[in-house]
Protein backbone atom coordinates (compact mmCIF):
# COMPACT_ATOMS: atom_id res chain seq x y z
CA UNK A 1 0.00 0.00 0.00
CA UNK A 2 1.30 3.08 -0.71
CA UNK A 3 -0.37 6.59 1.16
CA UNK A 4 -0.92 9.24 -1.33
CA UNK A 5 -3.14 12.56 -1.44
CA UNK A 6 -5.26 13.99 -3.67
CA UNK A 7 -4.25 17.39 -4.83
CA UNK A 8 -5.66 19.66 -6.90
CA UNK A 9 -3.11 21.70 -8.34
CA UNK A 10 -1.21 24.67 -7.58
CA UNK A 11 -4.29 26.95 -9.44
CA UNK A 12 -6.85 25.39 -7.30
CA UNK A 13 -6.40 24.09 -4.22
CA UNK A 14 -5.50 25.19 -0.78
CA UNK A 15 -3.50 23.22 0.51
CA UNK A 16 0.41 22.92 -1.05
CA UNK A 17 3.04 19.95 -2.03
CA UNK A 18 4.94 20.72 0.82
CA UNK A 19 1.93 20.11 3.07
CA UNK A 20 1.33 16.56 1.77
CA UNK A 21 5.06 15.77 1.75
CA UNK A 22 4.82 16.49 5.57
CA UNK A 23 2.36 14.14 6.22
CA UNK A 24 4.23 11.37 7.57
CA UNK A 25 4.25 7.61 5.48
CA UNK A 26 2.62 10.72 2.51
CA UNK A 27 5.00 9.80 -0.99
CA UNK A 28 2.56 10.72 -3.79
CA UNK A 29 -0.12 12.79 -4.71
CA UNK A 30 -3.14 11.65 -7.11
CA UNK A 31 -4.12 14.37 -9.31
CA UNK A 32 -5.20 15.82 -12.64
CA UNK A 33 -4.72 18.26 -15.80
CA UNK A 34 -7.04 20.59 -14.20
CA UNK A 35 -8.43 23.05 -16.70
CA UNK A 36 -8.90 20.15 -19.36
CA UNK A 37 -12.45 19.35 -20.65
CA UNK A 38 -13.83 15.72 -21.12
CA UNK A 39 -13.36 14.62 -24.69
CA UNK A 40 -9.94 16.57 -24.80
CA UNK A 41 -6.50 15.57 -25.75
CA UNK A 42 -3.85 15.82 -22.79
CA UNK A 43 -0.12 17.30 -24.54
CA UNK A 44 2.39 15.13 -23.35
CA UNK A 45 4.53 18.36 -22.27
CA UNK A 46 1.41 19.36 -19.79
CA UNK A 47 1.71 15.82 -18.20
CA UNK A 48 5.35 16.28 -18.08
CA UNK A 49 5.13 20.01 -16.58
CA UNK A 50 2.65 18.44 -14.05
CA UNK A 51 4.71 15.19 -13.12
CA UNK A 52 7.81 17.33 -12.67
CA UNK A 53 6.31 20.00 -10.62
CA UNK A 54 5.42 17.87 -8.24
CA UNK A 55 8.67 15.74 -8.32
CA UNK A 56 10.39 18.78 -7.56
CA UNK A 57 8.42 18.77 -4.04
CA UNK A 58 9.74 15.02 -3.24
CA UNK A 59 6.18 13.65 -4.21
CA UNK A 60 5.62 11.25 -6.99
CA UNK A 61 2.31 11.76 -9.30
CA UNK A 62 1.15 8.21 -7.69
CA UNK A 63 -1.84 8.34 -10.36
CA UNK A 64 -4.43 10.43 -12.40
CA UNK A 65 -7.98 11.18 -10.71
CA UNK A 66 -9.77 11.41 -13.11
CA UNK A 67 -9.53 11.40 -16.97
CA UNK A 68 -13.33 12.13 -17.63
CA UNK A 69 -15.25 10.26 -19.92
CA UNK A 70 -17.58 12.14 -22.51
CA UNK A 71 -20.92 12.41 -22.16
CA UNK A 72 -21.49 10.94 -25.56
CA UNK A 73 -19.47 8.03 -25.06
CA UNK A 74 -21.65 6.90 -22.06
CA UNK A 75 -24.77 8.04 -23.91
CA UNK A 76 -22.99 5.85 -27.04
CA UNK A 77 -23.57 8.38 -29.27
CA UNK A 78 -22.00 8.29 -33.20
CA UNK A 79 -19.35 11.04 -32.20
CA UNK A 80 -18.09 8.53 -29.48
CA UNK A 81 -15.77 7.19 -32.02
CA UNK A 82 -13.80 10.86 -31.76
CA UNK A 83 -13.98 10.79 -28.37
CA UNK A 84 -12.50 7.21 -27.82
CA UNK A 85 -9.64 8.10 -30.58
CA UNK A 86 -9.28 11.57 -27.81
CA UNK A 87 -9.01 9.13 -24.48
CA UNK A 88 -6.75 7.06 -25.98
CA UNK A 89 -4.04 9.53 -27.39
CA UNK A 90 -4.18 11.07 -23.54
CA UNK A 91 -3.64 7.76 -22.50
CA UNK A 92 -0.53 7.05 -25.08
CA UNK A 93 0.81 10.58 -23.93
CA UNK A 94 0.40 9.36 -20.08
CA UNK A 95 1.87 6.12 -20.44
CA UNK A 96 4.83 7.78 -22.48
CA UNK A 97 5.33 9.84 -18.92
CA UNK A 98 5.60 6.96 -16.89
CA UNK A 99 1.58 7.38 -15.56
CA UNK A 100 0.31 4.26 -14.92
CA UNK A 101 -3.21 4.90 -12.47
CA UNK A 102 -5.94 6.34 -14.38
CA UNK A 103 -9.33 6.90 -12.34
CA UNK A 104 -12.55 7.78 -13.87
CA UNK A 105 -16.19 7.34 -13.51
CA UNK A 106 -19.44 6.41 -15.62
CA UNK A 107 -21.97 7.98 -13.99
CA UNK A 108 -23.93 9.95 -16.10
CA UNK A 109 -24.32 13.65 -16.30
CA UNK A 110 -23.13 14.48 -12.84
CA UNK A 111 -20.51 12.44 -10.57
CA UNK A 112 -21.12 12.25 -6.90
CA UNK A 113 -23.64 13.78 -5.25
CA UNK A 114 -24.38 15.47 -1.83
CA UNK A 115 -27.40 17.40 -0.17
CA UNK A 116 -24.98 19.40 1.98
CA UNK A 117 -21.45 20.57 1.92
CA UNK A 118 -21.28 21.78 5.67
CA UNK A 119 -23.24 20.18 8.00
CA UNK A 120 -22.76 20.79 11.31
CA UNK A 121 -21.54 18.75 13.68
CA UNK A 122 -22.11 18.71 17.79
CA UNK A 123 -18.17 19.24 18.31
CA UNK A 124 -18.68 21.75 15.34
CA UNK A 125 -17.08 20.42 12.43
CA UNK A 126 -18.63 20.01 9.37
CA UNK A 127 -18.97 17.25 6.88
CA UNK A 128 -20.50 16.13 3.36
CA UNK A 129 -24.13 14.43 4.11
CA UNK A 130 -26.89 13.19 1.49
CA UNK A 131 -30.69 12.55 2.92
CA UNK A 132 -32.66 11.41 -0.09
CA UNK A 133 -35.73 12.76 0.33
CA UNK A 134 -34.56 16.47 -0.30
CA UNK A 135 -33.43 15.10 -3.64
CA UNK A 136 -36.56 13.42 -4.01
CA UNK A 137 -38.33 17.17 -3.67
CA UNK A 138 -35.40 19.12 -5.90
CA UNK A 139 -35.11 19.02 -9.43
CA UNK A 140 -31.14 18.37 -10.62
CA UNK A 141 -30.83 22.23 -11.40
CA UNK A 142 -31.54 23.19 -8.30
CA UNK A 143 -29.53 20.68 -6.78
CA UNK A 144 -26.27 21.93 -8.79
CA UNK A 145 -26.88 25.72 -8.23
CA UNK A 146 -27.10 24.05 -4.45
CA UNK A 147 -23.95 22.91 -4.62
CA UNK A 148 -22.21 25.48 -6.30
CA UNK A 149 -23.87 28.04 -3.77
CA UNK A 150 -22.32 26.22 -1.15
CA UNK A 151 -19.25 24.93 -2.27
CA UNK A 152 -17.03 28.22 -0.48
CA UNK A 153 -15.77 29.28 -3.95
CA UNK A 154 -14.41 26.16 -5.40
CA UNK A 155 -15.19 24.22 -7.81
CA UNK A 156 -16.24 21.13 -7.00
CA UNK A 157 -14.97 18.00 -8.93
CA UNK A 158 -17.46 16.72 -10.65
CA UNK A 159 -19.29 19.71 -10.29
CA UNK A 160 -17.99 22.44 -13.30
CA UNK A 161 -19.71 24.92 -14.52
CA UNK A 162 -20.02 23.87 -18.02
CA UNK A 163 -22.29 20.48 -16.70
CA UNK A 164 -24.39 23.10 -14.82
CA UNK A 165 -25.12 24.61 -18.46
CA UNK A 166 -25.83 21.55 -19.47
CA UNK A 167 -27.97 20.18 -17.23
CA UNK A 168 -31.22 20.02 -19.06
CA UNK A 169 -29.69 18.88 -21.98
CA UNK A 170 -27.96 16.17 -20.79
CA UNK A 171 -30.68 15.03 -18.79
CA UNK A 172 -32.57 14.36 -22.22
CA UNK A 173 -29.62 13.00 -23.79
CA UNK A 174 -29.86 10.22 -21.22
CA UNK A 175 -33.03 9.51 -21.97
CA UNK A 176 -33.00 6.05 -23.46
CA UNK A 177 -30.38 4.97 -21.59
CA UNK A 178 -31.09 1.98 -19.36
CA UNK A 179 -28.53 0.57 -16.92
CA UNK A 180 -28.19 -2.44 -19.65
CA UNK A 181 -26.68 0.53 -22.53
CA UNK A 182 -25.25 2.34 -19.99
CA UNK A 183 -23.35 -1.07 -18.83
CA UNK A 184 -23.03 -1.88 -23.20
CA UNK A 185 -21.21 1.40 -23.93
CA UNK A 186 -18.92 1.21 -21.10
CA UNK A 187 -18.07 -2.08 -21.77
CA UNK A 188 -17.79 -0.75 -25.52
CA UNK A 189 -15.31 2.16 -23.95
CA UNK A 190 -13.10 -0.20 -22.31
CA UNK A 191 -12.74 -2.53 -25.18
CA UNK A 192 -11.84 0.12 -27.50
CA UNK A 193 -9.06 1.56 -24.71
CA UNK A 194 -7.51 -1.86 -23.40
CA UNK A 195 -5.03 -2.26 -26.23
CA UNK A 196 -3.25 1.13 -24.99
CA UNK A 197 -3.48 0.27 -21.14
CA UNK A 198 -1.96 -3.29 -21.84
CA UNK A 199 0.74 -1.81 -24.34
CA UNK A 200 1.59 1.11 -21.85
CA UNK A 201 0.98 -0.83 -18.74
CA UNK A 202 -1.55 1.59 -17.93
CA UNK A 203 -4.71 0.35 -15.04
CA UNK A 204 -7.96 1.84 -15.69
CA UNK A 205 -9.67 2.32 -12.27
CA UNK A 206 -13.63 3.21 -12.37
CA UNK A 207 -14.49 4.87 -9.45
CA UNK A 208 -18.18 3.40 -7.83
CA UNK A 209 -21.19 5.30 -8.34
CA UNK A 210 -21.60 7.67 -5.60
CA UNK A 211 -24.23 6.85 -3.83
CA UNK A 212 -24.45 3.73 -4.25
CA UNK A 213 -27.92 4.06 -6.03
CA UNK A 214 -29.79 5.69 -8.85
CA UNK A 215 -30.35 9.67 -8.27
CA UNK A 216 -32.94 11.72 -10.18
CA UNK A 217 -33.64 8.39 -12.19
CA UNK A 218 -30.49 7.99 -13.48
CA UNK A 219 -28.73 4.66 -13.95
CA UNK A 220 -25.93 3.46 -12.11
CA UNK A 221 -24.12 0.34 -12.40
CA UNK A 222 -21.02 0.31 -10.65
CA UNK A 223 -22.45 -0.06 -7.11
CA UNK A 224 -22.64 -3.23 -5.55
CA UNK A 225 -20.49 -6.32 -5.79
CA UNK A 226 -22.54 -8.42 -8.43
CA UNK A 227 -22.80 -5.55 -10.62
CA UNK A 228 -18.73 -4.56 -10.43
CA UNK A 229 -17.90 -8.07 -10.63
CA UNK A 230 -20.26 -8.33 -14.11
CA UNK A 231 -17.66 -5.25 -15.33
CA UNK A 232 -14.72 -7.24 -14.50
CA UNK A 233 -16.01 -10.51 -16.11
CA UNK A 234 -17.12 -8.31 -18.97
CA UNK A 235 -13.57 -7.26 -20.12
CA UNK A 236 -11.10 -10.07 -18.26
CA UNK A 237 -7.54 -8.19 -18.83
CA UNK A 238 -6.08 -6.69 -15.12
CA UNK A 239 -6.03 -3.02 -16.60
CA UNK A 240 -9.76 -3.24 -16.25
CA UNK A 241 -9.85 -2.62 -12.69
CA UNK A 242 -11.27 -0.74 -9.67
CA UNK A 243 -11.01 2.70 -7.30
CA UNK A 244 -12.73 0.62 -4.22
CA UNK A 245 -14.32 3.52 -3.03
CA UNK A 246 -15.25 2.85 0.82
CA UNK A 247 -17.45 5.83 0.98
CA UNK A 248 -19.13 5.41 -1.96
CA UNK A 249 -20.25 1.83 -1.43
CA UNK A 250 -20.52 2.22 2.32
CA UNK A 251 -23.78 4.77 1.99
CA UNK A 252 -25.33 1.43 1.61
CA UNK A 253 -25.52 -1.07 4.53
CA UNK A 254 -25.92 -4.14 2.18
CA UNK A 255 -22.54 -3.79 0.69
CA UNK A 256 -20.15 -5.90 2.61
CA UNK A 257 -16.90 -3.65 2.03
CA UNK A 258 -14.18 -5.79 3.61
CA UNK A 259 -15.64 -8.64 1.57
CA UNK A 260 -15.41 -6.93 -1.97
CA UNK A 261 -12.37 -5.94 -1.15
CA UNK A 262 -11.12 -9.92 -0.90
CA UNK A 263 -13.23 -10.85 -3.77
CA UNK A 264 -12.18 -8.39 -6.20
CA UNK A 265 -8.47 -9.08 -5.31
CA UNK A 266 -5.83 -8.08 -8.57
CA UNK A 267 -8.43 -5.97 -9.76
CA UNK A 268 -7.96 -3.29 -7.00
CA UNK A 269 -5.69 -0.46 -8.25
CA UNK A 270 -6.47 2.05 -6.22
CA UNK A 271 -8.54 2.77 -2.79
CA UNK A 272 -10.14 5.42 -1.41
CA UNK A 273 -11.08 5.05 2.47
CA UNK A 274 -13.15 6.85 4.19
CA UNK A 275 -15.93 6.43 7.16
CA UNK A 276 -19.62 7.12 6.34
CA UNK A 277 -22.64 7.40 9.26
CA UNK A 278 -25.30 5.87 7.93
CA UNK A 279 -28.92 7.11 9.83
CA UNK A 280 -31.40 5.16 7.85
CA UNK A 281 -32.91 4.21 4.30
CA UNK A 282 -31.17 6.85 1.93
CA UNK A 283 -29.37 8.78 4.20
CA UNK A 284 -25.87 9.38 5.81
CA UNK A 285 -23.18 11.93 6.89
CA UNK A 286 -19.45 11.52 6.32
CA UNK A 287 -17.26 11.02 9.27
CA UNK A 288 -13.94 11.10 10.47
CA UNK A 289 -11.73 8.14 9.81
CA UNK A 290 -11.77 6.58 12.93
CA UNK A 291 -13.98 3.47 13.14
CA UNK A 292 -15.66 4.80 16.07
CA UNK A 293 -16.91 8.21 14.76
CA UNK A 294 -19.05 6.59 11.90
CA UNK A 295 -20.78 3.14 10.70
CA UNK A 296 -17.47 1.71 9.00
CA UNK A 297 -14.78 -1.02 10.48
CA UNK A 298 -11.80 0.92 9.04
CA UNK A 299 -9.98 -2.41 10.82
CA UNK A 300 -11.30 -4.87 9.07
CA UNK A 301 -11.30 -2.91 5.51
CA UNK A 302 -7.30 -1.88 6.34
CA UNK A 303 -7.01 -5.92 7.32
CA UNK A 304 -8.90 -7.10 3.73
CA UNK A 305 -6.37 -4.63 1.58
CA UNK A 306 -4.04 -6.01 3.66
CA UNK A 307 -4.63 -9.69 3.04
CA UNK A 308 -4.79 -9.12 -1.22
CA UNK A 309 -1.77 -7.59 -0.93
CA UNK A 310 -2.90 -4.53 -1.92
CA UNK A 311 0.46 -2.25 -3.31
CA UNK A 312 -1.54 0.55 -5.27
CA UNK A 313 -2.16 3.74 -3.68
CA UNK A 314 -4.58 4.74 -1.23
CA UNK A 315 -5.59 7.72 0.04
CA UNK A 316 -7.40 9.04 2.57
CA UNK A 317 -11.11 10.66 1.17
CA UNK A 318 -12.73 13.36 2.33
CA UNK A 319 -12.37 14.27 5.28
CA UNK A 320 -14.46 17.09 7.89
CA UNK A 321 -13.96 20.05 7.86
CA UNK A 322 -11.92 21.00 11.17
CA UNK A 323 -9.92 23.57 12.86
CA UNK A 324 -11.56 26.34 11.09
CA UNK A 325 -10.28 25.29 7.94
CA UNK A 326 -11.31 27.19 4.92
CA UNK A 327 -11.05 24.40 1.60
CA UNK A 328 -12.99 22.60 -0.58
CA UNK A 329 -15.61 20.81 1.27
CA UNK A 330 -13.97 17.21 2.04
CA UNK A 331 -10.99 17.94 0.94
CA UNK A 332 -9.02 20.44 3.53
CA UNK A 333 -5.46 19.48 4.40
CA UNK A 334 -6.47 18.32 8.37
CA UNK A 335 -8.59 16.36 8.23
CA UNK A 336 -7.19 14.60 5.54
CA UNK A 337 -3.65 14.25 7.27
CA UNK A 338 -5.47 13.12 10.60
CA UNK A 339 -7.08 10.51 8.02
CA UNK A 340 -3.68 9.17 6.69
CA UNK A 341 -2.13 8.95 9.79
CA UNK A 342 -4.42 6.65 11.25
CA UNK A 343 -5.01 4.42 8.33
CA UNK A 344 -1.16 4.55 8.48
CA UNK A 345 -1.44 3.01 12.31
CA UNK A 346 -3.77 1.12 11.30
CA UNK A 347 -1.70 -0.77 8.08
CA UNK A 348 1.68 -0.84 10.67
CA UNK A 349 -0.47 -2.86 13.54
CA UNK A 350 -1.96 -4.96 10.73
CA UNK A 351 1.61 -5.63 9.15
CA UNK A 352 3.23 -6.05 12.60
CA UNK A 353 0.83 -8.72 14.13
CA UNK A 354 0.94 -10.56 10.81
CA UNK A 355 4.77 -11.25 11.30
C1 LIG B 1 -15.35 12.82 -5.03
C2 LIG B 1 -14.52 11.91 -5.81
C3 LIG B 1 -15.07 11.70 -7.20
C4 LIG B 1 -14.09 10.90 -8.04
C5 LIG B 1 -14.58 10.58 -9.43
C6 LIG B 1 -13.63 9.71 -10.16
O1 LIG B 1 -14.89 13.43 -4.11
O2 LIG B 1 -14.32 10.72 -5.17
O3 LIG B 1 -15.29 12.94 -7.79
O4 LIG B 1 -12.92 11.64 -8.17
O5 LIG B 1 -15.80 9.97 -9.38
O6 LIG B 1 -13.80 9.85 -11.53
Amino acid sequence: MKMTLRWFGSKYDTVTLKQIRQIPGCVGVITTLYGTKPGEVWSREAIRAMKEEIEAEGLELSGIESVNVHDDIKIGLPTREQYIENYIETLENLGKEGIDLVCYNFMPVFDWTRTDLAKERPDGSTVLSYNQELIDKMNPTKMFEEMDANASGFILPGWEPDRLARVKELFEMYEEVDEEKLFENLVYFLNGIMPTCEKYGIKMAIHMDDPAWSVFGLPRIINNKENIQRLLDAVPVMNNGITLCTGSLGSNPNNDIPDMIRSFKGRIHFGHVRNVIHLGSGKFDEAAHLSSDGSLDMFEIMKAFYDIGMTGPIRPDHGRMIWDEKAMPGYGLYDRALGATYLNGLWEAIEKSNK
